[in-house]
């Protein structure tokens, strides 16, 4: 298969140096060239748990709201009390349709000047957020402005930056971040990544310094034997990271996709989809995320290309969206959405796996 790239698919600032850095695998989200390998698999992974990794995440893309009701729009759009929230600090929210489907489930960051960067997995969200203010009549700007993360990922991470910005970095806590000035180039500095492996992303606010960047970090992490990687799917099922998109569906509600601890339906502030969380909230969801151990040993490192059935005696309970073999569990794992009941009384079920139906069994997330 090739993927013919085009004007329409857009290329990231990093992405002269990752194409230096061999990248072999791409995939497209939020409309950019996200890659995904650098033609070894497990050399990738061992890097990530092991040793520190730099991967070109700009596809991660912000949607920022400014103006005077800039707060009251970012908390009408997510589905968690934001009013104790301050500069400096990021939150993961669950942003949800007036049905309380989950239509993204960024990281929030509250900036200086009462601007905030939606972090946003795939989707058309600046759409959403664009027509939500307009129709709401909040008195706001919503753009997309020149930021881009470059993450920084792995139990040497935190040597590399602390490096690269100082040893500050060591005291911040998870989703809490800094604007910083990286050798004249721009940033903000988060303690954050989609990975369980400990780490930072450098936000890039100048899209011409990309590929500097990306040489002071090679540079910064040589002596810790860094190298390119990329969301790794192996980890994030070990890790239990919610993948939008691939393990929901449009269907999906926050409380469905492990989200439910992030979702608040008691508070004051009104925010879209609330009635509709209300009532899942008491009358719990109707499926729920969980883990799955395979009884069978599969090789695969890939994500899957269609969601696979989940059964209980010849009948569909579930889908399962991703399966890895994990080197640290020695076994294959798996992400499935389950009928609610069957998870809590952790039935076990067949999987209808690439390699043919498979036993497996309830696992919590996350399994690492
Ligand atoms: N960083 C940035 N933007 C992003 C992502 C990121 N946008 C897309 C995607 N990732 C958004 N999704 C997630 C999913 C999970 C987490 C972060 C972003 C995450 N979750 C932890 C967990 O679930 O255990 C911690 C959540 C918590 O404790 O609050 O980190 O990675 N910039």
């Amino acid at each position: 298969m090739h993927l013919t790239t085009s004007p329409r698919i857009r290329k990231s600032p990093f992405y002269d140096s990752v194409v230096a850095d061999r990248a072999s695998a791409w995939t497209v989200y939020n409309k950019m060239l996200l890659p995904l390998s650098f033609g070894d698999l497990a050399a990738e992974y061992d890097r990530l748990v092991n040793g520190v990794a730099v991967w070109d995440v700009a596809a991660e893309r912000q949607v920022e709201i400014s103006g005077t009701d800039a707060h009251a729009a970012a908390q009408y759009l997510s589905a968690r009390d934001l009013s104790k929230m301050v500069e400096g600090q990021g939150k993961y929210v669950a942003m949800c349709d007036h049905d309380g489907r989950l239509l993204n489930d960024p990281v929030l960051l509250k900036l200086s000047g009462g601007r905030y960067w939606f972090s946003l997995a795939d989707h058309d969200m600046l759409l959403w957020c664009k027509a939500v203010a307009a129709e709401r009549g909040f008195d706001v700007e919503v753009s997309e402005p020149d930021v881009s993360p470059l993450a920084v990922q792995g139990p040497l991470a935190e040597d590399v930056v602390a490096d690269l910005c100082g040893d500050w970095v060591r005291d911040l806590k998870y989703f809490w971040f800094r604007e910083v000035d990286i050798a004249g180039i721009p940033a903000v500095v988060c303690r954050s990544g989609w990975s369980k492996q400990g780490g930072f992303e450098l936000f890039l606010q100048d899209g011409a310094r990309g590929n500097d960047l990306y040489g002071l970090v090679k540079e910064a992490g040589a002596p810790y034997g860094i190298g390119p990687g990329a969301p790794n799917h192996v980890e994030r099922v070990e890790s239990g990271l919610l993948s939008w998109g691939g393990d929901t569906t449009y269907d999906t509600n926050p409380f469905e996709a492990g989200m439910g601890r992030y979702v608040d339906v008691d508070c004051e502030p009104d925010y879209i989809g609330k009635a509709a969380l209300q009532r899942v909230a008491a009358d719990g969801p109707e499926r729920l995320l969980t883990g799955l151990v395979l009884d069978a040993d599969t090789r695969s490192a890939w994500p899957l290309e269609e969601r696979m059935a989940v059964r209980l005696e010849g009948e569909q309970v579930g889908t399962m969206s991703a399966v890895v073999r994990s080197p640290r569990l020695g076994r294959t794992i798996a992400i499935a959405q389950i009928r609610r009941s069957i998870v809590e009384a952790r039935t076990p079920v067949m999987v209808d796996s690439p390699a043919g139906p498979q036993r497996a069994k309830i696992h919590d997330l996350p399994f690492v």
